[in-house]
């Protein structure tokens, strides 16, 4: 494969994730990003019973059940921009991701395998705590960010509110590319500030189709639309003189932000979204690996395993390996090796995932997510690639803060409570450690947030049919230690020492006072802080 193909593929793809505060639309909106790329017919069709509860992307029963999404979901779609030949769209790479705090982490390891995030703000709520961290994560890691206020069609604050507060409180800039038409609530079009036009939308029924929309000019806006209208262009005009206009340097350094306001629910403002990550989203980068050379796109294959995730569909069992392109083209059947274990691995059952949906993919680009089936093998930060050898950076793990207990209630399950044990662990939903003292009948669960817990008993429960019990230990911070610290750290009181199943030793403490008092009385024990959830 020539260097210039793939130069051309590359050039073409954008891989972004969808973040934001639980609740701002991330999966709605994702439907809706794949409504207007025509992969669906109607938003809520592909698994949505009664209602629109459920979308393409909450597949997983919690979240069909609570509404909320537990687990990241990836969806690849061609989009065909204005200006693109229709034979060479567009290729969308999307990464919808779970809200909460307590999956931040998966959150997290998505962030290491994007060129971008769009971001979402409730346009009632404005920047919300997981938000803020969010961009944080987003800042650190030089990902540019979109950012879209959502629920538009709902009452909320002002543009120049919303605008304020983030570069108040993150400092980030952003870049209005479009002006609502009507305030939060009363959501009839936008403003483009580019061309000074009005695109004019117009409702379907349950916001179930493609919103159509009528491209007016100003002076037509004005004597339709009055007031609101003019609003519009007075703030467009006054961001203008602020200087809060589009600068691609500017927003690939992290320092600005174009901003698009829309209402998933009504398909409002989703085309001219998709339209801003074709012009303005970074395509597919080299990867910097441990050694500190770059992998560049057109270099031999290589990847990187951001996911592992099981269950996901009733009638197969298998488990899933998430690897995102780095390099080269990738042909399903390939035989790759594994950085981490120096093993070959046959790529035989690769697929292209939508959802809960796959189809066998036979060729892939940097930026693409693929899924490999079956892959016991692979963990979230392993590199995948052909020679010449390289290894990318691993995925740090977050610091778990909520410990519990687990325990099969059903006797004669021990086997498979052991089998859904390995598997839950191999994907990262929740640490897995265990002491002689506990033996293996009830290994103690540590993660970030308590939810990680209901997730494991649902799919104990859904996957394996054991019922387990979740008793929550007295801890509440783990440190990492060793095999010398150990059998004095055991002696103390408030203090218990596991191995965790990638072998590393921690020490588990009641409390930061108990910490303090034993760093304090035993200054030569290892007592070394893992990675924090907000680093
Ligand atoms: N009015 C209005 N409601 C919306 C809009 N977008 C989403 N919603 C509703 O907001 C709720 C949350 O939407 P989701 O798409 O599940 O939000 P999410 O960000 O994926 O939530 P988590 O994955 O749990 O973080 C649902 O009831 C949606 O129907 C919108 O543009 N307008
Ligand atoms: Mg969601």
């Amino acid at each position: 494969m020539s260097s210039e193909v793939i130069g051309r593929e590359v050039k073409r793809r954008r891989t972004f994730a969808i973040i934001s505060h639980p609740d701002a639309g991330k999966s709605t909106m994702t439907e809706a990003l794949a409504l207007h790329a025509r992969m669906i017919s109607e938003a809520g069709a592909v698994h949505g019973k009664g209602g629109r509860r459920s979308t393409v992307s909450d597949w997983m029963e919690m979240e069909k059940a609570r509404g909320i999404s537990v687990s990241s979901t990836a969806l690849q779609f061609k989009y065909s921009a204005s200006g693109d030949d229709d034979d060479f769209p567009h290729v969308i790479n999307l990464v919808d991701t779970p809200g909460h705090s307590d999956f931040s982490e998966d959150t997290y390891r998505v962030l290491t395998a994007v060129d971008a995030a769009v971001m979402l703000i409730d346009a009632a709520k404005g920047l919300e705590p997981q938000t803020l961290k969010l961009f944080q994560v987003c800042r650190h890691r030089g990902i540019p960010v979109i950012t879209v206020v959502n629920k538009w069609d709902r009452p909320g604050q002002t543009p120049l509110e919303l605008i304020d507060e983030i570069s108040d409180r993150i400092g980030l800039i952003p870049t209005p590319l479009y002006v609502p038409v009507g305030i939060a609530g009363d959501y009839r079009g936008l403003l483009d500030r580019r061309t000074g036009e009005y695109i004019k939308f117009t409702r379907t029924a349950g916001g179930a189709k493609i919103a159509p929309e009528d491209v007016l000019d100003a002076e037509t806006a004005r004597a339709t639309e009055g007031a609101a209208w003019i609003a519009a262009a007075e703030e467009s005009e006054l961001l203008g003189e602020l200087g809060q206009d589009h600068d691609q340097e500017m927003f690939l350094a992290g320092q600005t932000s174009p901003m698009i306001f829309t209402s998933a629910m009504l398909n409002f403002g989703v085309r001219q979204l998709l339209e801003a990550l074709v012009e303005f989203a970074p395509p597919p980068r080299g990867r910097v690996a441990i050694d500190e050379s770059t992998r560049e796109v057109t270099d031999p294959f290589s990847a990187v395993v951001f996911k592992v995730q099981a269950g996901m569909d009733s009638s197969h069992r298998d488990r899933l390996a998430y690897m995102r392109i780095v390099s080269g083209e990738f042909e399903r059947g390939m035989v790759v090796n594994h950085a981490q274990t120096g093993k070959p691995f046959a790529t035989k059952y690769a697929q292209a995932v939508f959802g809960r949906d796959r189809a066998t993919v036979d060729t892939a680009f940097p930026g693409d997510v693929v899924g490999l089936v079956n892959a016991m093998a692979l963990a979230p930060g392993d590199t995948l690639y052909l020679d010449p050898k390289v290894q990318f950076p691993p995925i740090p793990s977050f610091a778990p803060e909520h410990f519990s207990s687990l325990r099969v209630t059903t006797a004669d399950k021990y086997k498979q409570f052991r089998k859904a044990i390995d598997q839950l662990d191999a994907e990262g939903v929740v640490q897995v450690l265990r002491n002689d003292l506990r033996g293996d009948a009830s290994p103690v669960l540590a993660a970030v947030g308590p939810m990680q817990f209901e997730v494991v008993t649902a799919r104990m429960k859904a996957e394996f049919n054991v019922d387990t019990i979740i008793e929550p230990l007295g801890y509440s911070l783990a440190r990492r230690t060793d095999e010398a610290s150990a059998p004095e750290l055991t002696k103390q009181r408030g203090v218990e020492v596991f191995t965790r199943s990638d072998g590393a030793i921690l020490a588990l403490f009641s409390d930061k006072w108990r910490l303090q008092y034993i760093e304090k009385e035993h200054s030569d024990l290892v007592l070394e802080p893992l990675v924090a959830a907000a680093d």
